[in-house]
């Protein structure tokens, strides 16, 4: 993170259903009890612009346009989330917990859209100006098992269809999660994986350790 901002910034990643909004809540709770302020947002989204480009992207409408054009489209709302949310926020002293990423970016566009590393990578470092996450928690699922959360969380909120990205088969998603996982393995420093098939209490209980571990809280 740059050196100018002195809240920490905290991402969460991992596939459909892994309980990853479940937790920013959990966390942000637990955070908010120590006094810490914080500011709980997600991508794509996260300030008003961004919102609008993932109505766009999330209801498949850019999808004609192709992987590329997506991975500009969610690198335009990353771009909008940093200037009005995440930067001030973290400029403030605020600690902001994000669900997803940058790492979304890197799985869903270059291996689940086949966009090339090197223009994904050129674009990310054009947007994120050297800001990093302090602490990126990778919540691991089998795909058949957070597909089936999601669709029960679908049923809940009387939502049948499943969006853009949901909609791909079981092989897709677990080649995604693989993708996720080398992430954590090749920069072990900034990401810890959690097993996310336990119950929540237990997940939230094993993030509150890492993040008191890794941010010396
Ligand atoms: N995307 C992209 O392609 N490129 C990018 O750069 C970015 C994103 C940033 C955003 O979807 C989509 O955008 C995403 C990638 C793409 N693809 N998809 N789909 P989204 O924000 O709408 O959804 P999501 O990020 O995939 O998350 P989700 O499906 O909403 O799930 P979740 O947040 O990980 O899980 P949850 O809502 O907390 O929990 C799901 C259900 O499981 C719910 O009913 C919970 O009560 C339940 N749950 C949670 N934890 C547990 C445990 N531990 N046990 C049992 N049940 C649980």
């Amino acid at each position: 993170m740059g050196d100018f901002l002195s809240g920490k910034f905290i991402t969460f990643e991992g596939g459909e259903g892994s309980g990853k909004s479940t937790q920013v809540r959990r966390l942000a709770e637990t955070l908010r009890g120590k006094g810490i302020g914080v500011v709980e947002t997600r991508e794509p989204g996260g300030s008003p612009g961004a919102e609008m480009l993932r109505h766009v992207l999330l209801t498949g409408v850019a999808e004609a346009l192709g992987p590329k054009a997506e991975a500009l489209l969610f690198a335009a709302a990353r771009d909008d989330h940093l200037r009005v949310t995440i930067r001030p926020a973290l400029e403030r002293g605020d600690w902001v917990i994000c669900d997803r990423f940058a790492d979304s970016t890197r799985v869903y566009q270059g291996i689940g859209g086949a966009v090339d590393v090197e223009f994904l990578g050129a674009l990310q470092d054009l947007i994120l100006q050297g800001l990093r996450p302090d602490l990126t928690l990778i919540l691991d699922i089998p795909a058949e098992l957070g597909l089936e959360r999601a669709a029960r969380r679908r049923g809940s909120q009387g939502r049948d269809a499943p969006d853009r990205f949901e909609k791909h088969p079981v092989a897709h998603h677990e080649r995604l999660r693989q993708g996720f996982l080398d992430i954590a393995k090749a920069e072990p420093e900034r990401c810890a994986v959690v097993d996310a098939t336990a119950d929540e209490d237990e997940v939230a209980a094993e993030i509150r350790q890492l993040v008191t571990e890794r941010l010396a809280l």
